[in-house]
């Protein structure tokens, strides 16, 4: 069965989704679009697709079985609470949420709904290099994890909208989730340092070098540069007891010439990310096509935000700040074949 899907939001990432949903994937169909910029929801709804005038519109549709959000993440809050109200599947691009309130209201909807409903856009979580590597810690041949070194470098970002709490309210979310998903462990403390300021990118406050205290003892420091100039480079490297893995910058092929000896660089994470995201959408249809969500969940979503908090109270106070979680809900506790009963 085709699974029909409402895209929120279509800027560069929902752009991006349509394409992959349009003519990537199988066993999905976006019959619906809606932007607050209307004209553009009209310029790149595909072939067939209604352009609502509201997201709620959108959502509440009959003939909308599922959700994709691609709006601005001050949005999703009323996003994600109109699809769990109306019972339906919900694809959300980071950061889930923006405060710890809204990550709250979202999870209670959903318990109360009493399955899940939400996917986060984790995409890490789904690429080969991530996996292998995480495959690689839980083998345990290496020992116990003991450190993470998380590198986020961003080529630019767009000038003016991505304003000086971005870095590490919008960026540095997805170096916390994977730090999670690959040391399984929650973050109980965030410092924040900042180097002397980059003079690329105007006035934005770039680089930062973030250290995330896990609950079992392992320190990950993170590197976010959002305007390096370069390319766009994500790199990992876990020390443990006896050993250490490395997630290398993409591979690509190495060229010699007279210029030397050099391998090309992602421009962004549409190419660095590409298969990932790709790999992302298909589990989620098939989670969707069930009536559910089985990736990155609100709990996820929830955990970045306070990450993400907690990073902002340390820039501005210089110290180490504390990350209190609630007591995980049994809805995130149960295991993928449970949830979707
Ligand atoms: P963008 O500015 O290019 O596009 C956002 C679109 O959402 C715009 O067209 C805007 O008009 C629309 N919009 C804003 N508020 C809306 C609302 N209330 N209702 C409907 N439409 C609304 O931004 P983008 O780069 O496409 O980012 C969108 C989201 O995706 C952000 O949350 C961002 O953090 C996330 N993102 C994730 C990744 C990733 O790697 N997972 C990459 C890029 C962006
Ligand atoms: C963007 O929104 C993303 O999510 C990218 O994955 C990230 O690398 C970038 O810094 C963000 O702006």
């Amino acid at each position: 069965m085709t699974l029909a899907v409402g895209v929120i939001g279509t800027g560069m990432i929902g752009q991006d989704h349509i394409r992959r949903l349009t003519k990537v994937l199988s066993g999905v169909e976006v019959v619906a679009v809606n932007d607050i910029d209307s004209k553009r929801a009209a310029a790149t709804a595909p072939a067939g697709a209604k352009v609502y005038e509201s997201a709620q519109a959108l959502i509440n549709s009959n003939s909308v079985a599922a959700v994709v959000i691609c709006s601005w993440g001050p949005a999703h809050e009323e996003q994600l609470l109109d699809c769990v109200a109306a019972g339906k599947p919900v694809f959300c691009e980071k950061p889930m949420v923006t405060s710890e309130a809204a990550a709250l209201k979202v999870m209670e909807a959903e318990t109360a709904f009493g399955r899940r409903l939400v996917q986060v856009g984790f995409m890490r979580r789904f690429d080969a290099d991530y996996r292998r590597l995480k495959r690689t810690i839980d083998g345990g041949t290496l020992g116990t994890p003991l450190m993470y070194r998380s590198v986020h470098r961003n080529a630019s970002v767009p000038p003016g909208l991505y304003t000086s709490d971005m870095p590490l309210n919008d960026t540095m979310v997805h170096d916390a989730d994977i730090s999670r998903w690959l040391l399984d462990d929650e973050i109980v403390g965030v410092e924040v340092r900042m180097p002397r300021k980059s003079s690329v990118g105007g006035e934005l406050r770039d680089p930062h070098l973030v250290l995330l205290h896990m609950g079992q003892g392992a320190i990950v420091s993170v590197e976010i540069s959002v305007n390096i100039a370069y390319g766009y480079d994500i790199r990992g490297e876990v020390s443990c007891e006896r050993g250490v893995a490395e997630l290398p910058n993409r591979p690509a092929t190495v060229i010699s010439d007279i210029h030397g000896i050099r391998q090309a660089i992602p421009e962004d994470w549409r190419e660095r990310f590409i298969e990932a995201y790709d790999q992302e959408f298909r589990e989620w249809i098939v989670a969707a096509g069930e009536g559910t969500s089985t990736g990155p969940s609100a709990w996820d979503g929830y955990a970045a935000t306070l990450a993400a908090d907690a990073a902002l109270r340390a820039a501005q106070s210089g110290t180490r700040q504390v990350v209190k979680m609630i007591e995980k809900p049994a809805l995130y506790r149960r295991s993928v074949a449970q949830a979707a009963e």
